[in-house]
């Protein structure tokens, strides 16, 4: 059985890109692997926030998870400060992690040119990352495709662990490799840009259908389609792009057929996707009502999985200490 390990920050409401690039593979990969997932508060925290609002989005993304189809019974879901070696080995993989690789950053440089001052913790935001994975010395990692970049260097901080603590054997902390699904990149709805939490372009999974809706019939199409009696390219749309994750075979062949025929004009093909959607989020959305009622229980979860979770990651951090001579 392998090891995965993966993370969300609860920067803002679980989307639709999320649960397409990530989420949904790590309910699928539950059954059959040991598999730690994390809310990942602490990378949250690297930029602007307001301190109340982490709480409650920590709590939602959660609720969000679990109503998603995270099992924390199967699997070990938690909110990562309440596992402190996660700060530890962060620190710790500082001093093996070259500042160039970290300035190369993508995720960085975007980030960054959004922000009036960029903070320390904003560079090293891949470094903690390392650590959370390599912490539980995981060798999966389910993630989209904009978390490639960031796992490349947690392969590189684990290659100069490695060589530098132990080059006397099996090397301790593994390689990780990212798990990418067929939906890896979901687009925003304005088409520009992947759907993201800070960019404002998102479907939330617990939205209600109405608001789905109201975001769904101005999202950007095929922009060579001008007029309804434009035959459509459905390769280069969005839209169908979400078609693929949520309607059945046959919905998506009679959308490509309308669409390149102009059988249909767009509004047509979004009244499709809504209700193939909602097919999907009306189940997630009642679950989470239910989670949402129990939050006693939702509280004992979490502590079992963080206990759980410093099992592993303080046998870890023992072995990390009296190698590296700070026991
Ligand atoms: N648009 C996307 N398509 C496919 N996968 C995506 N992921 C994020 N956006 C897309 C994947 O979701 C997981 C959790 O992401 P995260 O919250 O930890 O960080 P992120 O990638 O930075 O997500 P956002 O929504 O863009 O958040 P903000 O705006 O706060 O930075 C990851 O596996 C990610 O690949």
């Amino acid at each position: 059985m392998s090891r995965i390990f993966s993370g969300i920050q609860p920067s803002g409401e679980l989307h639709v890109g999320n649960y397409l690039g990530a989420v949904r593979n790590w309910v699928a990969l539950q059954q059959e692997q040991d598999c730690i997932f994390c809310v990942v508060n602490l990378h949250a925290i690297t930029v602007p926030y307001a301190p109340d609002d982490l709480r409650r989005r920590t709590r939602e993304m959660v609720v969000s998870l679990i109503a998603a189809g995270v099992d924390p019974e199967v699997c070990t879901l938690f909110v990562q400060s309440a596992v402190p070696e996660h700060t530890e080995l962060n620190w710790i993989f500082n001093t093996v992690t070259p500042l160039g690789e970290l300035e190369r950053q993508t995720q960085f440089k975007e980030k960054a040119s959004r922000q009036e001052s960029v903070m320390a913790g904003l560079l090293n935001y891949p470094v903690l990352q390392a650590a959370d994975i390599l912490l539980y010395r995981a060798d999966g990692v389910p993630v989209g495709e904009d978390q490639v970049q960031h796992l490349e260097l947690s392969r590189e901080i684990a290659r100069r662990w490695n060589a530098r603590f132990a080059s006397d054997g099996e090397p301790f902390f593994p390689e990780p490799r990212a798990l990418l699904t067929p939906t890896r990149r979901i687009m925003g709805l304005d088409g520009q840009a992947k759907m993201s939490k800070s960019m404002g372009n998102t479907i939330g999974l617990l939205e209600p259908a109405d608001s789905v809706w109201q975001k769904l019939r101005p999202a950007m199409t095929d922009p060579a389609r001008v007029r309804k009696t434009d035959p459509g390219t459905p390769e280069i749309c969005n839209i169908y792009q979400l078609h693929r994750a949520f309607s059945t075979p046959d919905e998506v062949e009679t959308v490509a057929v309308n669409c390149r025929t102009a059988g249909w004009g767009c509004i047509d093909c979004k009244k499709v996707l809504h209700e193939s959607m909602e097919r999907t989020l009306l189940p997630i959305r009642r679950r989470a009502e239910e989670i949402a009622a129990t939050p006693a229980r939702l509280d004992e979860m979490l502590a079992a999985g963080a206990e759980r979770a410093r099992t592993v990651a303080g046998a870890t951090m023992v072995e990390v200490r009296d190698r590296m001579g700070i026991a």
